[in-house]
C-alpha cells in the first residue's frame, strides 16, 4: 500500500510557501434516560477490536487490540456548512484559515533558521484541491494541492467561489482548533480517535469498511470517494467532485452516514504513528479503555507537528492510492491546518450513562 500522502502535501504547501528545507442499526440505548440531542444517535458503551493486522493496511494501523469505550452520542453526519455558519454568525468566530498566518507560531513548527517567507505568503488562505488536466507524478501532490489566498470555509475554492448553495455539505477548511471551538460552543466534543472507530464500524467486527468487506466499486459507489484514476482522470460516477450533501449515502449499522468518504474528520486525540503499539508496550496485556491518545505527538511524515488525528478518508481517496475510507487507516495532521477535505462531526457524552467503567488504562 502506498505510503500516505495528504499530510505530505500539508508539508508541500508549506514548502511551496516558505522555501523550506527538504523534511516534511442503532445500539441498545443502556441506561440513557435524557431525550436524545437533535441530530446525534446514542452508541452503547462496549468493547471491540481497533485498527488490523492487515499486512495490506499502513503499519500505523496495526496492531489490532481490544478498547472498551463507554457509551457517548454522536452526530449523525458530519457539521454542515449550515450548522457551522450558524456558529460563526452567533459567536462572530474568524477561522484560522480566515486569519493571516503569525510567523512566530509558524517558525516554531518549522526546522531551525528556515527564513521567513515573503509577507504576501503570509496571507490569510488554505489548501485547495486542483484536478490536474492531465497524467501527473503520484509522487507529486503539489500536482493537485494549491495553495489558494482566500480559500476558506466561506469560498472553499477561493475568491469568487462560495458555500451558499452547498449549505448541507460538510463544512471543509477547518482547523482542529476551529472544530474544537464549534464542539465548545455546541455543548459537545470532538471523539477520541478509539470512539470515532468504534461508531465508524457500526457494530460489524473487523471488518475493512464501514459496510463490510466488498471493495468499493465505482459503478456502485457506497461513499463520496474518488472514481475514474487519481488524481486524473476523475469520473465522478457518484455525481461528485467534491464534497457531496452528507446522508448522501447509505449510514452505516448505527446510523451514521460519510464515515468513509466525503470529508475527513477531526479526532480529539494527538496523532501518533505508533500509538497503538506505543499503547501495547506501555501496558502489557492490560484492554484500554476509553484511551484519550498520546501525551505527545509523532509523525514521521511531519516530525515538527503536534498533528492531531484525523479519520474516515474523503472524496479524494481511491484504492489506487490510499483506500484511507478503510474503518481502520489513520492520519495526522497539524491542528492549525485546514483543508478542501477536512471537516469533522461532535460527540457528547451522557452524564446518566450507567456504564460500569471497566478496569483498564488511558494509553498516554
Ligand atoms: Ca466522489
Amino acid at each position: 500500500m502506498r505510503a500516505s500522502r495528504d499530510q505530505r502535501a500539508v508539508t508541500w504547501v508549506l514548502a511551496g510557501v516558505l522555501t523550506l528545507p527538504a523534511c516534511g442499526g442503532a445500539p441498545a440505548a443502556q441506561g440513557r434516560v435524557e431525550p436524545p440531542p437533535p441530530g446525534m444517535v446514542w452508541v452503547a458503551g462496549g468493547e471491540f477490536t481497533m485498527g488490523t493486522d492487515d499486512p495490506s493496511a499502513f503499519a500505523s494501523e496495526r496492531p489490532a487490540h481490544r478498547v472498551w469505550v463507554d457509551g457517548f452520542w454522536i452526530d449523525r453526519h458530519e457539521v454542515t456548512n449550515r450548522e457551522f455558519a450558524a456558529f460563526v454568525n452567533a459567536t462572530g468566530y474568524r477561522t484560522t484559515a480566515e486569519r493571516p498566518i503569525e510567523w512566530a507560531e509558524l517558525a516554531r513548527q518549522l526546522p531551525p533558521g528556515t527564513p521567513p517567507p515573503p509577507a504576501e505568503q503570509l496571507q490569510p488562505g488554505s489548501a485547495v484541491f486542483v484536478a490536474p488536466r492531465g497524467p501527473v507524478a503520484l509522487s507529486d501532490p503539489s500536482a493537485w494541492w494549491r495553495w489558494v489566498p482566500g480559500a476558506s470555509w466561506r469560498q472553499p475554492e477561493g475568491p469568487g467561489s462560495t458555500f451558499q448553495g452547498r449549505e448541507d455539505h460538510p463544512v471543509v477548511h477547518v482547523s482542529w482548533h476551529d472544530a474544537s471551538a464549534f464542539a465548545a460552543w455546541a455543548g459537545k466534543r470532538l471523539p477520541t480517535e478509539a470512539e470515532w472507530e468504534y461508531a465508524a464500524r457500526g457494530g460489524l467486527e473487523g471488518r475493512r469498511y464501514p459496510w463490510g468487506d466488498d471493495p468499493a466499486r465505482d459503478d456502485a459507489p457506497r461513499c463520496n470517494i474518488w472514481q475514474g484514476g487519481f488524481p486524473w482522470p476523475g469520473r465522478h460516477r457518484d455525481g461528485y467532485e467534491r464534497t457531496a450533501p452528507v446522508e448522501s449515502f447509505a449510514p452505516n449499522g448505527y446510523g451514521l452516514s460519510d464515515v468513509a468518504g466525503n470529508v475527513w474528520e477531526w479526532c480529539e486525540d494527538r496523532y501518533r504513528a505508533d500509538a497503538f503499539a506505543h499503547c501495547a508496550a506501555e501496558a502489557p496485556g492490560v484492554r484500554p479503555s476509553n484511551p484519550h491518545g498520546p501525551a505527545i505527538a509523532w509523525d514521521p511524515d511531519a516530525p515538527l507537528g503536534d498533528a492531531r488525528v484525523i479519520r474516515g478518508g474523503s472524496f479524494l481517496c481511491h484504492a489506487s492510492y490510499c483506500e484511507a475510507y478503510r474503518s481502520s487507516a489513520r492520519r495526522g495532521l497539524a491542528p492549525d491546518t485546514g483543508m478542501s477535505h477536512v471537516g469533522f462531526r461532535c460527540v457528547k457524552e451522557h452524564r446518566s450513562d450507567s456504564t460500569t467503567p471497566p478496569q483498564g488504562h488511558e494509553c498516554r
